[in-house]
C-alpha cells in the first residue's frame, strides 16, 4: 500500500502538469484551446489543450481550500475535462492535483440521486418535488408553532456556494429570527476564527499566498500540506528548491510527505504543541531576538478572555517555565529543535506560519492559534512581505461562504458575532427586519444558536418530551460520518425530521426523513472564497441532470413556502444564475461597510476576472488587497470612518480589528486539560486526518476510479516499535478501540511518527472502518470545535487472516438499511 501510494503522489504531481494542459491522462486528443473569457492573457494560449471540447468554462476547483482556478471542458453539453488556469494567482502555472483534475467525473456516476425521497413506513420512497417540499413546509410550520422558531435548524457547509450559505443564513436569522444554524466549518475552522477574533479582532489572514515567495522561513504546523493542500505545497516546494536557503520547519506528530522538504521536523505528541510555541517564545526573548519596536507599537499583553492588561515582563515571567528541556519532556520534541526553530523563526527577516487542523481540531485549538499569533507579534512578523500568521482553510468555501457570510450560530454577515449590538442592528436594518428580530426574546437558547456538536446533541424526536430541536436541513455535508463519537449522534439524526440535500446516497441520507437530490457545482455555478480572501466565480458549465435542483433553488423554495418570498427577493427568479447574482448583490451590500467589503467584486467583474478578487475591495476599480493592516496596501486606511473605524493619521500599520489597534499577546497554559489522556487500558494516542486522493467521507472521491483505487480502504498507521511490541506485521488486522467505539483495520507500519502515536484517515464509509465511531467528542470550550486529533485507544491484533473488503460506498439500495459493521 505504501509503495503504490507514494508512486501515486508522484504521479499525481506529474499529472498536475498535464492538468494544466487540459490533458486527460491516457486519452490524448489534439485540439486548440477555445477560451470563453475575454482578455485572456497571452500566456494562456501557450498551453494547448489536447482535449477536444466545444468550450472551456471558467471556475474554481470543487475540492480543497487552496482554491485552484480551472476551466471545465464541455462537449455536447457534457463535462469532459478540467484543466488548470495558467493565469491563476493561486495555482500558478495552472497546476492541479489528482482530485481537481478528475472531480467532474462524479457528475456522471450512476449513483447520482435524481429524485426526491420521502420516508414512509421506514422506507425512503420516490416522491415529486412538490410532495417533498410540501412535507417540509407542513412539518416546519408545525414545529415553529408548537415549539418555537429554534426547533428547526439548518446545518450547512464550507462547500456550499456563498450565495447558498448567505441565503440560508438570511432565512434563518432574519426570516425565522433563529440563530439555530451552524455548519461543518465548526468542525474545521471555528478555532481559527476564534483565534483571529481574540488575537487580532478580525477574522482571516492579513497576508496571502504571495507571502510564500517572499518568506525566508516557513513554519508549517498541524498541516499536512502535501496531501491536504497539494498545489499550495507544490508552490512551497518549488520555492524551496529554487531558494535552498529558505528554512522550512514542520511541527507535527507525524513525519509526513510535507516534512520531506523540511530543514527541521519537530515532532510532538498530539495535543501538546502549545508548550513548543511557548518554548520558542521563551527562547526568542532569552536570546534577545524579539522585535522591540514592533512590540511597543503593536502588542497588548493579556490573558483569559483578553479583558485584563498585563505587561511584557509578566509575559516573560509566564513563559519562563517553558525551557527547551521542559518542553522536550512534555512534547517529545528535542530541546535542540526548539532552539533551532526559535532562531530561524525570529532571525529569518520574514517568517510565514501556515497551519490547519493539527492546531484547530483540539480541545485547546483557539489557544494554539493565539500562541502562533504571539510568535508573529514578538518577532514583528506581520505586515511585511513574506511575514504572516496564515491559517489555511480546508474547504473550498469555508472562508467565503461561511466565515465571511457569518453562517454559523454565533455570527452575522461580515463574520461579526451576533452579540455585537451595533453590527446586529446594522444587519437588521439592512435586512429591513424589526429591531431584535435576530435572536428574539422568545428563543429557547441563549443569544447565539448551538454549535454543531451541541446542535446534534439537541436533535430529537417529534414529541414534546424529546430534545428541543425537532427538524433540520442538512446541505452539502455528511455529519453522520463526520461528527465525532458517532454512536451518540446517529440516533438523534434518525429521530428528528431530517432533510438531507446531497448528490449521492450517504451515511446521513440513510437516516433522513426526506432526501433532496442536488445539482453539482458546475451544473449551477456560484462564488467560492478560498484561504487567501480571494473570491472567484464559477460559471455554470452544463445543465443539471433531470430531477436534481441547485441548493440555492431549494433554499428559495423553502423561503417561499415559509412566507419569506419578499424577504428573499431572488426566490421569485427562475434562472439560477440570476438568482445567484441577486443573492451575491444582497450579501455584498450587507458587508460593504465592513473590513470584509467585496463591494467592488460585482458579478460583472467576477465574470470577467480570471484571477478572482481579494477583499477588502471597496470599489470596482480597486485591484483587491494582498496585505491588510498596512497603509498604502489596505484600502480601509483610505476611509476608516466609512467602516466605523478610527485609524490615526500617522499610523503606517494598524490592527484596526481591535479598538486600540493592537494585537493581543495571550498568556496561555500549554496543558491540554480537556483532551483524552492515555491510560493502561487505552495506551495509544490516535490522531485522524487526510490523504491526498480522498475527500472527507469519500462520497465523491470513492466514486472516481483514479482516486478510489489509490486509496480503497482505511488503515491504521503505527510506529515500527509499537508494532514490534504488539507482534504486528504489515497488513495484519487489528481492532482499534476507544471507550466510545471501534474499527477493524489493516496495519500500516511506519517509522515516521512518535512512538505511542497512531493515525487513521477519515474517508472510509464502511461501518467498521469509520474512525469517527472512535473519536472523542470533547470540544474546545471557546470555539466548539471537536478534538479530532486526540483520542486514547487500544490496538488489539485479531487472529486469523481477515480480508479487507475493498472500496465501499453506500448504494441507493442501502438507503433503507444502514449497516454500520
Ligand atoms: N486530500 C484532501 N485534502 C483536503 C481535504 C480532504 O478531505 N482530502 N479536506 C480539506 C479540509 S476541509 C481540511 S480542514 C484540510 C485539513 O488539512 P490538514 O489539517 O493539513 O490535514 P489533517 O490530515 O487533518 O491534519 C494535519 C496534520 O495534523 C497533525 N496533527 C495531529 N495532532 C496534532 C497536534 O497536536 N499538533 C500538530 N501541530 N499537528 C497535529 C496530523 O498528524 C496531520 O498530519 O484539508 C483540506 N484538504
Ligand atoms: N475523524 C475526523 N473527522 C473529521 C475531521 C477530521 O480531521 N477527522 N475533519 C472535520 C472537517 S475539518 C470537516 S471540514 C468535515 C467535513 O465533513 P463533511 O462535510 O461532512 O464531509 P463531506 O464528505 O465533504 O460532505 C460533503 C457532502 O456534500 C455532497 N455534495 C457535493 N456537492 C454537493 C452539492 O453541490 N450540493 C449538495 N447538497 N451536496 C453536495 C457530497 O456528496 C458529500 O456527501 O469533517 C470533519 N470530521
Ligand atoms: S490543490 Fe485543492 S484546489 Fe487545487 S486542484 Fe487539488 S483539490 Fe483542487
Ligand atoms: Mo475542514
Amino acid at each position: 500500500m505504501d509503495i503504490s501510494r507514494r508512486n501515486l503522489i508522484k504521479t499525481s504531481l506529474a499529472a498536475s502538469a498535464a492538468a494544466a494542459a487540459g490533458i486527460t491522462l491516457g486519452c490524448k486528443k489534439k485540439e486548440a484551446v477555445q477560451e470563453p473569457v475575454k482578455q485572456a492573457p497571452v500566456e494562456t494560449n501557450k498551453i494547448v489543450s489536447t482535449q477536444e471540447v466545444d468550450k472551456w468554462v471558467k471556475g474554481v476547483c470543487r475540492m480543497c481550500g487552496t482554491g485552484c482556478s480551472i476551466y471545465v471542458g464541455v462537449k455536447n453539453g457534457k463535462m469532459v475535462a478540467i484543466k488548470g488556469n495558467v493565469d491563476s494567482k493561486t495555482n500558478t502555472k495552472g497546476f492541479l492535483c489528482i482530485k481537481g483534475m478528475n472531480i467532474w467525473k462524479v457528475a456522471y456516476h450512476p449513483d447520482r440521486l435524481t429524485t426526491p425521497l420521502i420516508r414512509k413506513n421506514g422506507k425512503l420512497e420516490p416522491a415529486s418535488w412538490e410532495e417533498a417540499l410540501s412535507l417540509i413546509e407542513t412539518k416546519f410550520k408545525e414545529f415553529h408553532k408548537k415549539y418555537g422558531y429554534d426547533s428547526v435548524a439548518y446545518y450547512g457547509s464550507g462547500q456550499c456556494t456563498t450565495e447558498e450559505s448567505y441565503t440560508f443564513n438570511k432565512i434563518w436569522k432574519g426570516g425565522f429570527g433563529s440563530n439555530m444554524m451552524d455548519g461543518n466549518p465548526r468542525l474545521c475552522m471555528a478555532s481559527a476564527v476564534a483565534g483571529y477574533l481574540s488575537s487580532l479582532g478580525s477574522d482571516e489572514p492579513a497576508g496571502a499566498y504571495e507571502d510564500i515567495e517572499n518568506a525566508k522561513c516557513i513554519f508549517l504546523t498541524g498541516s499536512n500540506t502535501s496531501e491536504a493542500h497539494p498545489i499550495l505545497f507544490r508552490r512551497i516546494a518549488r520555492y524551496k528548491k529554487e531558494n535552498p536557503n529558505v528554512k522550512i520547519i514542520v511541527c507535527e506528530p507525524r513525519k509526513t510527505q510535507t516534512s520531506n522538504i523540511a530543514d527541521l521536523w519537530m515532532p510532538s505528541l498530539p495535543g501538546t504543541d502549545l508548550a513548543i510555541f511557548n518554548g520558542m517564545a521563551r527562547e526568542i526573548i532569552k536570546n534577545n531576538w524579539q522585535d522591540n519596536e514592533f512590540i511597543s507599537k503593536h502588542a497588548r499583553f493579556t490573558q483569559g478572555d483578553g479583558s485584563n492588561v498585563s505587561s511584557f515582563d509578566e509575559y516573560i515571567k509566564f513563559i519562563d517555565k517553558y525551557t527547551p528541556e521542559y518542553v522536550e519532556k512534555v512534547t517529545g520534541c528535542p530541546a535542540a529543535s526548539i532552539k533551532q526553530a526559535a532562531e530561524w523563526f525570529a532571525k529569518s527577516g520574514a517568517t510565514m506560519s501556515l497551519w490547519c487542523m493539527g492546531l484547530n481540531q483540539r480541545s485547546n485549538g483557539v489557544w494554539a492559534n493565539n500562541l502562533i499569533h504571539n510568535l508573529h507579534v514578538i518577532t514583528g512578523n506581520f505586515g511585511k512581505p513574506g511575514s504572516d500568521s496564515f491559517s489555511l482553510t480546508g474547504q473550498p468555501n469555508a472562508c467565503g461562504g461561511v466565515r465571511e457570510t457569518g453562517s454559523l450560530s454565533h455570527l452575522l454577515p461580515g463574520c461579526k458575532p451576533v452579540v455585537i449590538e451595533p453590527w446586529r442592528k446594522h444587519v437588521e436594518s439592512y435586512w429591513k427586519v424589526a429591531e431584535h428580530s435576530i435572536n428574539p426574546a422568545k428563543a429557547i437558547n441563549p443569544k447565539p444558536g448551538f454549535p454543531a456538536v451541541k446542535l446534534f446533541s439537541s436533535l430529537g424526536g417529534e414529541n414534546e418530551n424529546d430534545k428541543p430541536v425537532k427538524g433540520i436541513v442538512i446541505s452539502t455535508t455528511n455529519p453522520a460520518q463526520t461528527l465525532p463519537n458517532l454512536n451518540k449522534f446517529i440516533p438523534n439524526i434518525k429521530n428528528a425530521f431530517t432533510v438531507v440535500i446531497d448528490i449521492f446516497p450517504t451515511r446521513t441520507a440513510q437516516l433522513a426523513s426526506v432526501v433532496l437530490p442536488a445539482a453539482f457545482l458546475y451544473e449551477k455555478g456560484g462564488v467560492y472564497g478560498c484561504s487567501e480572501r480571494r473570491s472567484f466565480l464559477t460559471e455554470k458549465a452544463v445543465e443539471a441532470p433531470d430531477g436534481t435542483k441547485p441548493d440555492l433553488w431549494i433554499a428559495c423554495q423553502i423561503a417561499k413556502r415559509m412566507g419569506l418570498e419578499k424577504f428573499i427577493a431572488w426566490s421569485n427568479e427562475e434562472d439560477i444564475v440570476k438568482m445567484a447574482e441577486m443573492a451575491w448583490n444582497d450579501y455584498t451590500g450587507c458587508t460593504a461597510n465592513s473590513e470584509k467589503t467585496l463591494a467592488g467584486a460585482t458579478y460583472k467583474r467576477l465574470k470577467e476576472s480570471t484571477t478572482g478578487v481579494q477583499w477588502p475591495c471597496p470599489s470596482e476599480d480597486h485591484p483587491g488587497t494582498y496585505k491588510r493592516y498596512v497603509r498604502g496596501m489596505d484600502p480601509i486606511f483610505d476611509d476608516p470612518k466609512k467602516y466605523g473605524l478610527n485609524i490615526p493619521a500617522d499610523a503606517d500599520m494598524y490592527f484596526y480589528g481591535r479598538p486600540d489597534g493592537k494585537i493581543n499577546v495571550f498568556m496561555r497554559d500549554a496543558e491540554p486539560k480537556d483532551s483524552e489522556k492515555i491510560s493502561k487500558e487505552y495506551p495509544f494516542l490516535m490522531t485522524t486526518g487526510r490523504v491526498i486522493e480522498q475527500w472527507h467521507t469519500g462520497t465523491m472521491t470513492m466514486r472516481i476510479p483514479e482516486t478510489a483505487s489509490a486509496h480503497p480502504n482505511s488503515y491504521i498507521e503505527i510506529h515500527v516499535q509499537d508494532a514490534k511490541k504488539l507482534g504486528l506485521s504489515q497488513g495484519d488486522m487489528v481492532r482499534v478501540e476507544s471507550i466510545r467505539g471501534m474499527n477493524i483495520l489493516p496495519v500500516k507500519i511506519v517509522n515516521m511518527t512518535l512512538e505511542g502515536v497512531c493515525f487513521v484517515p477519515m474517508h472510509d464509509q464502511k461501518g467498521n472502518r469509520m474512525v469517527n465511531f472512535i473519536c472523542s467528542d470533547v470540544v474546545d470550550a471557546t470555539s466548539g470545535e471537536p478534538d479530532y486529533k486526540v483520542s486514547a485507544v487500544k490496538i488489539v491484533k485479531i487472529s486469523g487472516p481477515e480480508k479487507v473488503d475493498d472500496r465501499y460506498v453506500v448504494t441507493k439500495e442501502e438507503l433503507d438499511n444502514p449497516t454500520f459493521s
